[in-house]
């Protein structure tokens, strides 16, 4: 029996992580989150913990009654969220992860052995100083353009290295005490489309909530011009992007942080396979200047050669694979809608 820890769980990947990993009866999934478990994942989990992960009396009762194998650190403040309320994001973002990886070097010291530390970034690292420039770069790699423009994209690259310091140099001084050990893995997201939840509080949310919307049969005023452009992925293969990770062998992987990414459409072409599929939606496109800045800020598309040759990977879903056979259906089933 694996024993695995979910921090947001209520979020959008943490709905699709504890979906498919509730499919193998061999784990026990502990979900945390700050609002009470979804109805709908409660069957699905062996508990359910209603609390801040800024709560550090929480997570040592955790530790102290569960040996756990993996932690799957989803919470987080997303990026326009963050903006909004950057003090609080640092806590949650910075001083949530900091928590949770402490809690991770005591249940390596407890049970003496290694524990997986799982933990999704994000293309917010990111920071491309104009649209020239982006033009310019084409497939970021992973090592590129690492001057972030928003609070979130600094906590996530902050978190990667704090990642990679427990993992490599933690307690380097200190000889004598046990330093515990983590397994960091870190995958760089681009912007998630999800046929069953819908975002909060990021800057690549106009691609959902502009399909979304139009599933409703609702107007949708899109916040980005036509011509924006960054990464995406259909949720499923975030998932499995996150699976094909933690289950990869530790002497294959060259580094502790991957980009990942599946189709990079406009705002425009997004809205042209939205219409493909709903012919009366009606989007109108009034940017915001100051959420489309963040977002002119991400790279157009991000170079993912290194996971592709590490761990395999290779998304299931293109862009009109990820429309016809996944987002389209999804949303028609989610709002109980025939074409
Ligand atoms: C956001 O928009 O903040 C997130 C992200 C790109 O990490 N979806």
């Amino acid at each position: 029996m694996k024993t695995i820890l979910i921090t947001g769980a209520n979020g959008e990947i943490g709905h699709g992580l504890i979906s498919r990993l509730a499919e193998h009866s061999d784990v026990r999934i502990i979900a945390l989150d700050l609002q009470e478990l979804d109805e709908a994942l409660k069957p699905k989990v062996y508990r359910a913990v209603a609390g801040d992960i800024l709560d550090t009396a929480l997570l040592e009762s955790l530790s102290a009654t569960y040996n756990f194998d993996t932690i799957y650190h989803l919470a987080a403040l997303l990026s326009t969220k963050a903006e909004r309320q950057p003090v609080l994001a640092h806590k949650v973002n910075v001083d949530g992860t900091l928590n949770l990886l402490e809690m991770a070097v005591g249940q390596s010291r407890l049970q003496g052995r290694e524990i997986k530390f799982l933990y999704p970034s994000s293309i917010a690292v990111y920071g491309l100083p104009d649209l020239e420039t982006k033009a310019r770069a084409g497939k970021v790699k992973e090592h590129e353009w690492l001057t972030p423009r928003t609070m979130y994209g600094i906590n996530k690259l902050y978190c990667e290295q704090l990642g990679i310091y427990y993992a490599q140099y933690y307690r380097q001084l200190d000889a004598d005490s046990p330093r515990g050990h983590i397994d960091f893995r870190c995958l760089r997201f681009p912007g998630l489309i999800s046929a069953v939840t819908v975002p909060t509080g990021g800057t690549s949310d106009y691609a959902p909530e502009m399909l979304h919307a139009a599933a409703q049969g609702k107007p949708y005023q899109c916040f980005v011009r036509e011509d924006t452009r960054i990464p995406f992925m259909a949720m499923p293969d975030a998932i499995e992007a996150l699976l094909q990770l933690e289950a990869a062998p530790r002497h294959k992987l060259t580094r502790f942080v991957y980009n990942v990414t599946a189709f990079n459409p406009s705002a425009g072409e997004i809205f042209e396979l939205v219409r493909r599929a709903f012919p009366t939606a009606h989007v109108t496109f009034v940017p915001d200047l100051k959420r489309q800045r963040i977002v002119d800020s991400w790279p157009a598309d991000v170079d993912d050669s290194a996971a592709q040759r590490d761990w395999g990977w290779q998304p299931t879903y293109d862009l009109h694979r990820a429309f016809a056979e996944y987002l389209v259906p999804g949303v028609l089933q989610r709002y109980n809608r025939k074409l």
